[in-house]
């Protein structure tokens, strides 16, 4: 019998930061978009205390008690596909797609998540972010520095690192090659909203814009994305960005794959050990239930909403923002 490979199993990240510098005045105009443009009743600001560690600390007994025990199930290399894919009683996960930099979606979204956990009867919560935080949409700052001061009293959160947080932290490490196949692929986009945009200089002066690239992201950023796992179980569900080789047993499983894996994955019809949660490749429409997969990243930076999985007492829904990517929300 084998278990999961450690840094599967690793206890996911416990955030402790405090309230930064930036964070007043954008939780400030956090407050004054919804209150103007939202009609966003849903989230008052005290519902998120933010920054609050030392309440999460004390209240919350999930990390420190047998919570990881029950998520992390052991699984092993001969591991049958289950007749049905069962979930842990009483635990409820919501799933959340790629957000690319589309800020106000995913407060609207995570309004409407802590909405329907405050009603659920469901004793234990984890809201897990399937990675690709960054690029593409207009405000990767801001998701970031929102996301890493975001410990609410109403449920566990779990980041997963995504195919952009690989690139962007291999990119800020100094890798001059890398930031320009970044660029390709929303990095740009992300470099702007921390204010770097001396693009113009990519050909002859690369080097000047990754100086000003690892000025102005700050290191508690870096860390805040170094620190995301690579994947999140949920009784017989496993929760990763983009999904696994087929026919590989899910602890043989590399981190590559399941940051970067598409058609192999996608086009695989029959069963795995483990029903997929992933991101990572765009549905156009609706977010999609598969017999050995469910696929939520619908595409927010594109003008579409952000959506949600919520796996509870066996069923598999959705929750979607009420507001659409816009280059334009923040
Ligand atoms: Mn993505």
């Amino acid at each position: 019998m084998r278990e999961l490979s450690v840094d599967m199993c690793k206890p996911y990240h416990k955030r402790s930061y405090g309230l930064s510098g930036t964070f007043t005045p954008l939780f400030q105009m956090m407050k004054a978009v919804l209150r103007a443009n939202l009609n966003a009743a849903i989230i008052m600001p005290e519902h998120f205390p933010i920054g609050n560690a030392l309440a999460i600390d004390s209240a919350s007994s999930f990390t420190k008690s047998s919570y990881m025990l029950n998520l992390f199930k052991k699984k092993t290399a001969k591991d049958a596909v289950p007749k049905s894919y069962d979930m842990p009683e009483g635990e409820v996960v919501y799933a959340i797609g790629d957000v690319h930099g589309c800020f106000i979606p995913m407060i609207n979204l995570l309004s409407k998540i802590e909405l329907d956990r405050r009603l659920c009867p469901a004793q234990k919560s984890v809201v897990v972010f399937l990675g690709d935080l960054m690029d593409r949409g207009p405000a990767s700052r801001e998701v970031i520095d929102f996301l890493m001061h975001f410990t609410p009293d109403w449920t566990e959160v779990v980041f997963l690192r995504g195919n952009h947080e690989e690139v962007m932290l291999d990119v800020m490490s100094g890798n001059i090659g890398a930031m320009r196949s970044w660029f390709e692929f929303g990095g740009k986009d992300c470099a702007r909203s921390y204010g770097v945009d001396n693009f113009g200089q990519l050909l002859i002066n690369p080097d000047h814009i990754m100086m000003a690239l690892q000025r102005s992201v700050p290191r508690a950023h870096l860390e805040f994305l170094d620190s995301f796992h690579d994947a999140f179980t949920f009784g017989d569900y496993l929760l990763v960005h983009a999904g696994i080789k087929p026919k590989v047993a899910i602890e043989d499983q590399s981190p590559y794959d399941m940051r970067w894996v598409r058609s192999s994955f996608l086009d695989y019809t029959k069963p795995h050990p483990m029903k997929i949660v992933h991101g990572h490749s765009v549905v156009e429409d609706e977010p999609e239930i598969h017999s050995n997969r469910i696929a939520v990243d619908t595409g927010v930076y594109q003008g579409r909403p952000l959506t949600a999985v919520k796996l509870y007492a066996g069923q598999e829904t959705f929750i979607q923002s009420d507001v659409k990517g816009d280059p334009q929300d923040i």
